[in-house]
């Protein structure tokens, strides 16, 4: 038994060892390749939309540790089985660890822009996860055979302990210089030649537990499909612009930084974000103007109806070419609250239109632009069946008290943010236990585009109370109560919470 245990081991140290040089190797050179990453990435690319959906809303930004994590322990298994067959026969054990590394391999080449450099890392996983389980078992055999030369049994242990101390160095190794690749994003950005106008005064300080009238960069909520941060040289980035364009045009940084260059106060959502849910953050975009870009290739004469972005991955976004032209801030952006754009939020450059939810405008890590039609190319989304062109949805959020709070009796703030990106924001109003709708106060309107804080006086009596909030845009439209799920096209619905006083 205790053998079998060591056995299991022996698997389980030569596979982390395997995986941890991998991860190394990969930092070096492609970040994305780490054969768990690849693993993982293949399953978020495989995940029906509804497991999705639920793992988002269940996990929310914790979804990517724990997917990591299940990957982990599943090849860890696997890891265990090889070690306790490597012991009776040792060239089935191996060929288990090779196979492990090969599936590795070829889902880091099949991943959309993969190159040869992708697979490099799942061979250093395949020689390092052999060569360190053929040492291990060979040591316990020969001291198993009682070999006078052969390793004590301390011999055996202390040979397991360096495998391990191998795999933690390798694993921090590759830490170290992923993160160290991922710094570097100093560039200079120009300034505004139409800026936004300051911000008016907010609510922040008057009601406590407000969401900030402008989202810290740190604090901003991200969602994408990647389980590493792309690494994108400034220097060497490039956009395109082709398709059904007069000429195919190639634009730097630089060439960006020349063009006219605006500033806009946004507030960017996330379609998966369910009512009074956390995906929504708004923030001062620096960058030019979408339909300025695709100018420089022409699109007088195009057919188009889909602006069909790329990222430096190859993952795709799809967005309705109308949006560029019909007057909307619609951006290429390079700055966020006046810094470059962090990696996490798509450094150097991403797409960002207002009215739109993220997963069909905000394209991150931006490469390309194709001008084509929707009949002739789908983007990663739309092959999931969400919906093409999706409008945010008209929503408002319950900031403070939290749900389920306990709080103390006496006068308090109802307090929280509303939107509707295009339209603006007019009123908001609570509702206290069922009773009637009231009238809350706004905070400063920044602009359509933008959402805004509001809050009801409240004096709380003890007891559980039911608060509600809804929204109503500039053109009289009013949240709807009918409850939707984020699939396919936004979520509805009326945000109702329960809190406790006294
Ligand atoms: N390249 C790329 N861009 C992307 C995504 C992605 O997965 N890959 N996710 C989109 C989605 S669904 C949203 S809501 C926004 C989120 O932007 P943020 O992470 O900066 O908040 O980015 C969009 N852009
Ligand atoms: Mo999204």
């Amino acid at each position: 038994m205790l053998t079998r245990l060591l056995n299991a081991l022996f698997g389980v140290l030569a596979t982390l060892a395997g995986v941890a040089a991998a991860h190394l190797v990969a930092a070096l050179t492609v970040p994305a390749a780490s054969p768990v990453l690849a693993v993982g990435s293949t399953v978020i690319d495989l995940t029906p939309t509804p497991v999705k959906e639920w793992a988002i809303r269940n996990f929310g930004t914790n979804d990517k540790p724990i997917l990591i994590g299940s990957v982990m322990v599943g090849v860890l298994v696997l890891a265990a089985v090889a070690g306790i067959v490597a012991a009776r026969w040792l060239t089935a054990g191996l060929l288990m660890i090779v196979g492990l590394a090969g599936l590795a391999g070829v889902l880091a080449m099949v991943r959309p822009g993969a190159g040869p450099l992708d697979l490099l890392p799942s061979v250093v996983a395949a020689v390092v996860g052999v060569l360190a389980l053929t040492w291990l078992v060979r040591m316990e055999k020969a001291q198993a055979d009682e070999d006078v030369d052969g390793p004590s049994r301390r011999g055996v242990l202390v040979a397991a302990g360096a495998v391990a101390v191998a795999a933690a160095a390798f694993g921090s190794a590759g830490r170290f210089i992923s993160a160290y690749r991922l710094k570097g994003t100093d560039i200079t950005l120009p300034t505004a030649t139409d800026p936004a106008k300051p911000l008016p005064m907010s609510l922040d300080q008057k009601v406590a537990g407000i969401s900030p009238f402008k989202t810290p960069n740190a604090d901003f909520y991200r969602v994408d499909t990647r389980l590493s941060l792309p690494i994108v040289d400034a220097d060497t980035w490039k956009l395109t612009i082709d398709g059904d364009v007069d000429q195919e045009v190639t634009l730097t940084l630089d060439d960006l930084f020349e063009m006219d260059v605006i500033e806009r106060d946004i507030t960017l959502t996330c379609v998966s974000n369910d009512v009074g849910g956390p995906y929504i953050g708004a923030a001062t975009w620096l960058g030019v103007r979408l339909t300025d870009v695709l100018d420089k290739a022409g699109i007088k004469n195009t057919k188009a109806d889909q602006i069909f972005s790329t990222d430096v991955d190859g993952m795709t976004i799809s967005t309705p070419l109308s949006v560029a032209t019909d007057g909307r801030d619609a951006m290429i952006v390079f700055g966020m609250n006046g810094q470059p754009l962090p990696r996490e939020h798509g450094f150097p450059v991403r797409m960002v239109v207002p009215g739109l939810y993220g997963f069909v405008s905000a394209c991150k890590w931006i490469t390309k632009m194709t001008l084509t039609t929707y009949d002739a190319e789908q983007a990663y989304w739309t092959e999931r069946e969400w919906a093409t062109d999706a409008p945010i949805k008209i929503s408002s959020r319950i900031d403070t008290p939290k749900p389920l709070s306990d709080n103390d009796q006496g006068r308090t703030f109802i307090g929280g943010v509303a939107w509707a990106q295009g339209v603006g924001i007019e009123k908001v109003e609570v509702r206290i236990d069922g009773g009637d709708w009231q009238v809350a106060q706004m905070g400063p309107d920044a602009g359509n585009d933008y959402w805004r804080q509001w809050f009801l006086e409240w004096d709380a009596e003890p007891g559980q109370h039911f608060l509600a909030s809804r929204a109503t845009n500039k053109a009289g439209e009013v949240q709807t109560a009918v409850r939707m799920r984020p699939f396919p096209e936004g979520s509805s619905g009326i945000q109702e919470i329960a809190v406790n006083v006294g």
